[in-house]
């Protein structure tokens, strides 16, 4: 039996902070899908199939990851890739006070288990919309973030202002 996690987000965009937990994921797990979904709550900067292109590229040397679109509700898409488990990464309590629900939720409608990483302490402020931020006003993030999502990032921007 092959041991599979999904590692759910917005990935908008995939930040160094989203790598590593996908990396850790796959140390346990034998196999790791990177879901990347809509999130209701927030207004999304790249269209979902630019941020699976970014994080696709993001995950290209690692072996057993691969990258799909959630197209409805989490559970579904687990249901469909065959995974029993999710992992999210938690930099700190405030994560956790939004992710308890969400794990609880997704146990009750379908039995899928939620693992928590503690987030590396060195990328605890790493976050996507921190990333947005700080370019949207000119700051560098091309150490926050993979190869080619600076540029991606900047360009949106400019399109958004445009
Ligand atoms: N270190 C450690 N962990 C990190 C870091 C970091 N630097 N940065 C981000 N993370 C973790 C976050 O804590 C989170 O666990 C995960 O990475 C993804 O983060 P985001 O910001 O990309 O994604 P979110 O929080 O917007 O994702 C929410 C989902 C899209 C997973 C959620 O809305 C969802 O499941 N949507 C699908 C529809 C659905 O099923 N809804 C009902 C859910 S109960």
């Amino acid at each position: 039996r092959v041991s599979l996690a999904v590692c759910p987000g917005s990935y908008d965009p995939i930040t160094l902070g989203h790598l590593d937990v996908v990396r850790r994921a796959r140390g346990v797990f034998d196999e790791v899908v990177v879901g990347v979904a809509q999130n209701a709550g927030k207004s999304a900067l790249l269209a979902v199939a630019e941020r699976v292109d970014l994080a696709r590229a993001a995950v290209a040397d690692l072996d057993g990851v691969r990258v799909e679109p959630v197209p409805g509700l989490l559970v579904d898409f687990c249901r469909s890739v065959g995974a029993r488990a999710v992992v999210k990464g938690l930099r700190g309590g405030a994560d956790f006070d939004g992710e308890l629900p969400m794990a609880l939720m997704n146990r009750h409608l379908a039995g899928v288990e939620t693992f928590f990483l503690p987030g590396d302490p060195a990328l605890a402020h790493v976050a996507s919309s921190l990333v947005k931020d700080v370019a949207r006003y000119g700051g560098d993030i091309d150490d926050l973030v993979p190869e080619g999502v600076g540029d991606a990032v900047r360009a949106a921007l400019a399109r958004g202002r445009a």
